[in-house]
């Protein structure tokens, strides 16, 4: 799984009109975008996909911002991808970013802390989760190794 992740284009940079351009992005990076929709996540379903933030001072602007407007979610696929989606993002905190990495998604496309323009799964078990959260219908992995497959084609 490590070469598939879950990316997200948060309401900040939906509503700023960026979401075509961080796709061209993100394919001009090598990335293939398996899947992609646009959601507009209710609060049940925001503190769902980050319970890990239950209880911490930020989480109710995270919610609220989460549920501003309409996310873009995608499937990415390419080597190592988990690692160099992160990567292109940039550091959370966008002023940080700025100073770090001043070419990253998030140095170039977001806000503040809170408003960071793009999501990107952290590790392998967290990317199978969030593919699950926003796409569980997909199928990721051959139900029947190839040649078993034959047998029943
Ligand atoms: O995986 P990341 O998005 O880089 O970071 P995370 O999973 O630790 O946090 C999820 C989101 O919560 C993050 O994109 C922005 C927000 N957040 C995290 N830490 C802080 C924060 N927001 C504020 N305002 N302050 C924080 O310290």
């Amino acid at each position: 799984m490590s070469d598939k992740t879950l990316a997200v284009i948060k309401p900040d940079a939906v509503k700023a009109g960026f979401a075509e351009e961080i796709k061209q992005l993100i394919e001009l990076h090598g990335f293939t975008i398996i899947i992609q929709q646009k959601f507009q996540l209710t609060r049940f379903r925001a503190e769902e996909f980050y319970e890990e933030h239950v209880g911490k001072p930020f989480f109710p602007n995270l919610i609220n911002f989460m549920t501003s407007g309409p996310v873009v979610a995608m499937v990415l696929s390419k080597p190592n991808a988990i690692a160099d989606w992160r990567k292109m993002m940039g550091p959370t905190n966008v002023l940080k970013a700025r100073q770090e990495a001043p070419y990253s998604l998030r140095a170039m496309y977001g806000k503040d802390g809170t408003q960071n323009a793009t999501h990107g799964s952290d590790s392998p078990t967290s990317a199978m989760r969030e593919i699950k959260f926003y796409f569980p219908g997909l199928v990721l992995e051959p139900l029947l190794p190839a040649d078993m497959a034959r047998d029943y084609i």
